[in-house]
């Protein structure tokens, strides 16, 4: 249309469409217009709260100028782009990280503090976007960040959640979880477009039809449907123009209730059938890690997966390329087989409706998707059982029949009547139902498998994957270490120590590059330099020891060591074995004469974390740290040597609290259970040192800043499978050590021990699957050379500081820049500064 237009009405959309100006006086006029017209306020009955949706609004103005910028450009442009579906984001806030993105945060807050406002106050009132359980949705939004950050083009797509991850409140020492409505508020970080609306269909059956060449053609015929509708999420890159999207999904009901109900003249059963449609993207499942089975949750993957397809199909189909050009225009990563249905979803668009014919769609297919797994642990394996299914999905279960028939016909002509490798490989369990088994689905139709860390992708090769790898070869099983994205991660959360680091190195190019840290470590010899470092540390406690104050009212110390261990909450993870041994401090202090005391660590354990409603043992777990707490920290033969805190509520923004103000962070998982693990990146790039066993990417951490500055104990994974057997089927007698303090908390020194009897028959004899019995002894021998080295404070601060400068390997960028370099084959586009019309 625009070529219709006199030469005046596009000079004028020329001239009225300039990005906003970003002085201080046009910040400070869009504040307040949005104050009087959005908000529909006045300077009288203003409150932080609503400065901080003026600013937001204020922010979101420019986010969308950008957004626009950056989407037009590349709708013309049309270049290969990556899409990572994963079903969790776990963003946080916004503001502060958006207003840094794009170089305007001292701008916002000089601005408002004129306007009366402080800006650390106008932050926290906003809510975190929570769409997601730990690392796994963590990681997918460190990832956005630096794929905004490197220009490449991106878009995530998951689901727009009415509730987020549950809020956690401990009463009387146990976990209770509260409903997570975060939208309450308009949410001023999404676009709605409620003009992009896709049906999804379910259930019904499948018509098999000749078309007039004689080929039979497979019709799915739902009898149920309800629309997506797109919630468009700006994720802004840091010091570049470009702002890629995360779109989101809601679920409505379509105008047309459900056919069948409509059609039997059944009115109640077709409202109640539209309230089932916005059923479908109510809540997160607050599983970490485990696999719940439920059908309104396979009802999610269907919808977000297939409204997902339709809109990359769409995209594409604008560029009237051959179908064959597919993988070269399009790559998708899915973020665990959470979104594994998208294979099938594309095989039955090209086959049923593009009318492909199976081979060549399959190529397309399998040219277009990898697969990442994030996990080992069997009862995370996703599997569906095929009468539910074929239920909710008759034409997708006919499909994955089709697909495993057809790869395991090739894997007969490899290996002939080896019927056990047959059972091994098939995406298809042969158990009571029938379960479909999404990583097998999803290693046979992608193109690259990859771990998340070295040591897990190796895992996966020996282990879940094995005969995958016999068949197909090493090459389509790589790694992909995690990394984090060093804007919030430090620049964001710990300013004090980004701009330190800045004025030593000379300039903030590390911010991009973050090998550049490296050149802390000559830094290590200066006193005065390593006497600023420990002063921002002990700032960033202070301002710790204020959040425990307010949320768990326990007054700590910041010249105490202290001593975190934050994360999910899960046997795998160990925040059993942590209380244990605190529980063990704390009766080695009781026994001990005032000469002896004088010379304790002070030290101050903080624990945080949520644990799935339903995981009983988990949520034991919290109630006995809670209760150890409450005696430790009120035993006056204690004082200040030992404090317990379990704060509440662990979240990204606790998170950023928490993270900058650790001297020493705990990641002690049974060697070879933690994929990764994310947060020990964090804390050790923040000038934390970490006690951790060899798992996950604590290996790699180790490469990086050497053993001297790292506290590693505990079996290695190839020695578990051993520790196992030994133990079930030799007896192996308890650590005498762990045999006293479990004594202890049977005599009831921390309430009614009846309550902690189930925790504690975990550790039988025989039993003790996560080996805390076989890691204790090492365990309080690492923590006991923490103690040691921490009292070396000047050497402290040495480690501290060379744990920074070896971080470089940990950023999201370098993760990023290798999937888009193995794995998706696209490169960065730039958004050319020159005002898109
Ligand atoms: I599977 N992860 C998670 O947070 N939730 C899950 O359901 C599954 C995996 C985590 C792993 O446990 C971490 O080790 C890893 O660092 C993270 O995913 C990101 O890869």
């Amino acid at each position: 249309e625009k070529a219709k237009w006199p030469k005046e009405t596009v000079d004028l959309w020329a001239k009225l469409s300039k990005k906003e100006a970003n002085d201080i006086e046009a910040i400070q006029k869009s504040i307040v217009h949005h104050v009087t017209t959005t908000l529909a306020r006045a300077a009288y009955n203003m409150d932080n709260f609503s400065a901080y949706q003026a600013v937001a609004l204020s922010t979101r103005d420019r986010l969308i100028s950008r957004w626009n910028e950056t989407q037009g450009q590349l709708s013309k442009v049309d270049p290969k782009r990556v899409y990572y579906l994963s079903l969790e984001f776990l963003l946080g806030r916004s503001m502060d990280n958006a207003l840094l993105n794009m170089g305007l945060k001292d701008t916002y807050d000089k601005s408002i503090k004129k306007l009366g406002f402080n800006m650390e106050d106008v932050i926290e009132s906003e809510v975190d976007a929570a769409l997601g359980n730990g690392g796994l949705g963590r990681l997918a939004a460190c990832y956005m960040d630096s794929l905004a950050t490197l220009d490449y083009p991106a878009w995530g797509y998951g689901l727009r959640y009415n509730y987020g991850i549950f809020q956690q409140r401990i009463v009387d020492g146990y976990q209770t979880e509260y409903p997570d409505y975060w939208l309450n508020f308009d949410n001023p970080w999404e676009l709605p477009r409620l003009d992009i609306s896709i049906q999804i269909g379910f259930g019904g059956h499948v018509q098999t039809v000749q078309d007039e060449y004689g080929v039979t053609r497979h019709n799915w015929v739902p009898n149920q449907s309800v629309q997506a509708i797109a919630y468009d999420v700006p994720i802004p890159g840091y010091d570049t123009e470009n702002c890629n999207n995360i779109r989101l999904w809601r679920s409505k009901p379509t105008r047309v209730f459900d056919l069948t109900s409509f059609n039997e003249g059944n009115y109640e059963k077709s409202v109640e059938d539209a309230t089932n449609a916005e059923k479908i993207t109510s809540v997160l499942y607050p599983n970490d890690n485990t696999m719940a089975g439920k059908e309104l949750r396979l009802k999610q993957q269907y919808f977000w997966t297939a409204a997902s397809l339709h809109d990359i199909v769409r995209r594409f189909k604008k560029s009237m390329r051959e179908w064959s050009d597919f993988p070269n225009q399009v790559a998708i990563q899915l973020n665990d087989t959470h979104p594994t249905l998208a294979i099938v979803e594309l095989q039955r668009l090209l086959v049923d409706e593009e009318m492909l014919s199976w081979d060549d769609a399959w190529e397309i297919v399998t040219k277009t998707f990898a697969f990442t797994n994030h996990t080992v642990l069997p009862e995370a394996m996703e599997k569906w059982s095929v009468p539910m299914f074929e239920y909710l999905l008759p034409r997708h279960l006919q499909i994955i029949f089709d697909i495993n028939l057809f790869f395991l016909q090739k894997v007969e002509l490899k290996s002939p009547n080896d019927r056990g490798l047959l059972n091994r490989l098939s995406i298809i369990e042969e158990a009571q139902p029938q379960q479909i088994r999404m990583a097998h689905l999803a290693v046979v139709g992608s193109h690259k498998v990859n771990g998340v860390a070295a040591l897990h992708s190796n895992l996966i090769k020996t282990t879940i994957f094995k005969d995958f790898v016999d068949y197909y070869g090493e090459e389509k099983f790589i790694n992909k270490t995690n990394g984090v994205t060093p804007r919030r991660w430090l620049h964001q959360s710990n300013p004090q120590l980004s701009k330190l680091i800045t004025e030593t190195l000379g300039s903030d190019k590390w911010l991009k590059n973050l090998s550049l840290l490296k050149g802390l470590a000559a830094k290590t010899g200066d006193a005065a330099f390593r006497k600023k470092w420990m002063a921002i540390k002990r700032a960033n406690k202070v301002r710790l020891a204020e959040l425990i104050k307010e949320r768990c009212d326990v007054e700590v110390s910041p010249d105490a060591l202290f001593d975190v261990q934050v994360k999910r909450i899960h046997e795998y993870k160990r925040q059993f074995m942590n209380i244990l041994s605190v529980i063990h401090r704390y009766r080695t202090i009781k026994s001990m004469t005032a000469a002896q005391k004088a010379s304790v660590q002070p030290r101050v354990v903080i624990f945080g974390g949520k644990a799935a409603p339903g995981y009983y043992i988990a949520k034991l777990v919290i109630k006995l740290i809670n209760s150890v707490a409450a005696v430790v920290n009120q035993d006056p033969a204690v004082g200040d040597l030992l404090k317990v805190v379990f704060v509440p509520d662990y979240n990204v923004s606790v998170a950023e609290i928490i993270c900058p103000a650790s001297d020493i962070s705990q990641h002690i998982s049974t060697a070879g259970t933690e994929a990764s693990g994310t947060s020990n990146m964090k804390f050790v790039l923040n000038g934390g040192l970490i006690i951790g066993t060899l798992d996950g990417a604590n290996v790699e951490i180790l490469e990086e800043v050497g053993e001297d500055n790292i506290f590693i104990f505990g079996c290695m994974a190839h020695e578990v499978e051993d520790l196992r057997h030994a133990q079930r089927y030799r007896g192996v007698p308890m650590d005498p050590a762990l045999q006293g303090v479990i004594s202890a908390i049977e005599k009831g020194t921390f309430e009614d021990p009846k309550i902690f009897q189930p925790l504690i028959s975990t550790l039988t004899v025989g039993k003790d699957f996560y080996l805390i019995s076989a890691d204790f002894a090492s365990y309080i021998a690492a923590n006991q050379q923490v103690d040691a080295a921490y009292k070396k404070q000047e050497e402290w601060a040495k480690k501290s500081i060379l744990c920074t400068a070896h971080m470089g390997k940990f950023s999201s960028d370098r993760s990023v820049k290798e999937y888009a370099d193995e794995i998706w084959n696209i490169k960065p586009y730039s958004v050319k500064d020159e005002g898109y019309l």
